[in-house]
């Protein structure tokens, strides 16, 4: 029986940079999701009958949420849903199946690299047809829904067996339980090269890949240790928990500490890899050298050639504002776009389904192509390995030879987290009005040529975003960037991104810190961030 519901607003349930994200006890409280999956669905128009897709990264409230979105989508005419088993499904996985099995859209259940369990966090995300992340005028239509909801729509039903594959039936929908990894593996046979990659493993190469107790290890199982003949144990923390084993399943150099050390020790492995709570991001570090994000974009576009799926060559470039503008160099010597987007993966969505840019990157680890509308974590890994058996070569000698052709952009990304949000607006806001005076001005030894608040202007769509970040442009091609993070959860998380490009292959062996010395000095005081936070330091610098 569908039961209509009555309800109130909830406040603050609007969606930031990738869905809304929130303490699991704020979900628990009475009718919490239920008003934001109808609000959901309401702000959509023509899905009766049709498929929806719904998973999550198996932390907790995952499986409980699984069952209420099924009730929801039943009472509103979904014709069908697809559910990973077990509620299981990575956010590119999710991508995937949305594109192969043309459903209209599809629901992610994760708070992404934020730490997991009852006092953790949780997320609902919502996916387009295309794959990707709802674009803003969704998520705005979404939130604006939840402030006016005064009723929900749930079928009467007994909880659905969603670990058992196979149909079963739930009102007049069908719900199908599905492999979580099939069709994301059949996908990746098609863009990368099985055949050479298993070689490179029967060869003795080594690899580990700390799936950090979050949605990959089933994935990464199946293709590195199973399709690809990698021995056991190379995949680490393979099983998806609840509370992530009280880990933060974020692949930075922070929390995955493990696989950073292992990869700088005496028994270092060929590669160390890891991605983070849904899957979506990745961390590459050869022996003794971590790849930062911004350089892995810039090297997998440089190499994607080299696998099956991008034989033909790459349309373009795209990546975040904030990332390093190494790839742009990569873009230029290919004679091919490059496109700087605002922070968040749906900005991406339209160069790709116009063809305007196949790959793909951004600084906060996330890399990815048109093979799908997500970043995606074990797809990087995939390519990386691709080019390691290709070049036959170490990911430092790779890296070391690409820094030599291109140049080296040094990058440091320093956070100060949870600070006071006010504090960090105004922060924001003096330095937007100092904007116009800087250039010509001198900071420190450094002459700043051009100073601006990041605006995107689509040229697919020709829609504008903007106030995306200020931009401090120095003469000498560095560059300091400030931005109010999009996802956290407590306060707000001021992102401090530093650059600066060194040409001279002699000076291509510097410490980053000593690379960035004056740069990290002046992106203190140049914004005041001491008066304006009351912190002297960041708390998280990667
Ligand atoms: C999300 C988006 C990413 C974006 C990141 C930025 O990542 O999907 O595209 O780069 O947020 O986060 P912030 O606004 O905190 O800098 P994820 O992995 O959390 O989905």
């Amino acid at each position: 029986m569908i039961r209509e519901i009555a309800t109130r607003p909830i406040a603050g349930q609007r969606p930031g940079t990738s869905g809304l994200r929130k303490k699991v006890a704020e979900f628990q409280a009475p009718h919490y999701v239920e008003n934001f999956v109808q609000s959901i669905f309401d702000s959509l128009e023509g899905f009766a009958g049709q498929t929806l897709v719904l998973g999550g990264d198996g932390r907790y409230f995952n499986r409980e949420t699984v069952q209420t979105v099924l009730r929801i989508a039943a009472a509103n005419g979904f014709g069908r849903v697809l559910v990973g088993q077990g509620g299981i499904l990575s956010t590119p996985a999710v991508s995937c199946l949305i594109r192969k099995r043309h459903a209209f859209g599809g629901i992610i259940l994760s708070a992404s690299h934020n730490p997991g369990g009852p006092e953790g966090d949780f997320g609902i995300k919502y996916n387009v047809s295309n794959g990707g992340p709802a674009p803003e005028k969704v998520t705005e239509a979404i939130y604006a829904g939840t402030r006016r909801i005064a009723r929900y729509r749930i079928l009467d039903a007994p909880p659905v067996d969603i670990d058992r594959i196979g149909d079963v039936r739930l009102g007049n929908m069908a719900v199908e339980i599905v492999d979580p990894v099939a069709e994301y593996r059949a996908l990746m046979e098609t863009l990368v090269d099985f055949d050479r990659i298993r070689a490179l493993f029967r060869a003795g190469f080594r690899m580990r890949f700390d799936a950090m107790s979050a949605v990959t290890g089933p994935y990464a199982k199946a293709i590195l240790e199973g399709a690809l003949g990698a021995p056991a144990g190379t995949v680490m923390h393979g099983e998806p928990l609840p509370d992530f084993g009280g880990h933060h399943p974020d692949p930075n150099l922070v929390h995955a500490r493990q696989i950073y050390d292992l990869a700088m020790g005496p028994d270092a492995p060929d590669l160390c890899a890891a991605s983070d709570g849904d899957g979506d991001r990745n961390l590459i570090v050869g022996r003794g050298l971590f790849v930062t994000p911004s350089d892995s974009l810039a090297v997998l576009a440089a190499n994607a050639h080299l696998a099956p799926g991008y034989a033909q060559g790459i349309a373009g470039i795209a990546r975040s504002m904030p990332t390093s503008r190494a790839a742009d160099r990569v873009a230029a010597a290919k004679r091919i776009a490059i496109y700087e987007t605002p922070t968040g993966w749906k900005y991406f969505g339209n160069l790709l389904d116009a063809g305007l840019a196949t790959i793909c990157g951004e600084e906060s680890a996330g890399t990815g192509s048109n093979h799908l509308r997500e970043k995606d974590g074990v797809w990087a890994v995939l390519l990386w390995l691709n080019v390691l058996a290709a070049r036959g070569a170490s990911v430092a000698e790779i890296v070391r030879r690409h820094w030599a052709e291109y140049g080296r952009n040094y990058y440091a990304r320093h956070d100060y987290e949870e600070v006071d949000a006010d504090g960090a607006n105004a922060l924001v806001a003096a330095l937007r009005e100092r904007l116009p005076k800087l250039p010509g001005t001198r900071a420190g030894a450094l002459a700043i040529a051009e100073a601006d608040d990041f605006a995107y202007h689509d040229p697919v769509d020709g829609s504008d975003t903007l106030h995306q970040g200020v931009r401090i442009h120095f003469a000498d091609h560095s560059r300091i960037v400030y931005r109010l993070s999009g996802t956290g959860t407590a306060g707000a998380t001021l992102r401090v991104y530093i650059e600066r490009f060194e040409a001279d292959p002699a000076r291509h062996g510097l410490e980053t810190g000593q690379a960035l010395g004056d740069l990290i000095a002046l992106s203190r005081s140049l914004a005041d961030i001491p008066r304006f936070t009351g912190r002297a330091e960041p708390s998280t610098v990667t």
